[in-house]
């Protein structure tokens, strides 16, 4: 093998490899719009990542209790920097009273803060779930469940 078609060879390994590497590095492009395909379970102050790089965590302005609390979400970017690019919404119900007291599925509202707000009503004790959906345009990237009691 002569020189030059050795330095041509290495220059394209190079190239695929760099190539490679800013695929393994960065798995969930910023232009990703992967349809959600399970629904998870989430903790409140949890970290919980989206698959386009972007995470959010949530909590609940009080202790769920009988009458009205408010489900905050702050979403953040790769560098922690909050950010606001979805909707958001979420639908409260009881599983164990199928249909009895379901709420429709809610746009979260923004707070100045920029904040992802959802008031929601507790009008009985027992076992809660509000069911969340984190869509970017139309697509849904992400699809959870917040279990509490009252
Ligand atoms: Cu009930």
């Amino acid at each position: 093998m002569n020189r030059i078609s050795k330095i041509v060879i290495t220059g394209v390994l190079v190239l695929s490899v760099t190539a490679f590497a800013n695929d393994s590095c960065c798995p969930v492009s910023k232009t990703s719009n992967k349809v959600a395909t399970k629904i998870e379970t989430i903790n409140q102050g949890k970290k919980i990542a989206l698959n386009d790089g972007n995470y959010f965590v949530y909590k609940f302005s009080a202790k769920p209790a009988l009458g009205n609390t408010v489900l905050i979400f702050k979403v953040f970017d790769a560098n922690n920097k909050q950010i606001t690019p979805y909707t958001i919404k979420g639908a409260a119900s009881m599983p164990s009273m199928a249909g009895a007291h379901d709420s429709d599925a809610t746009i979260f509202k923004l707070n100045k803060k920029k904040d992802y707000l959802l008031p929601v009503g507790v009008v009985m004790q027992g076992e809660w779930v509000i069911h969340v959906t984190v869509e970017k345009g139309s697509t849904p990237i992400f699809k959870g469940v917040i279990p509490f009691s009252v």
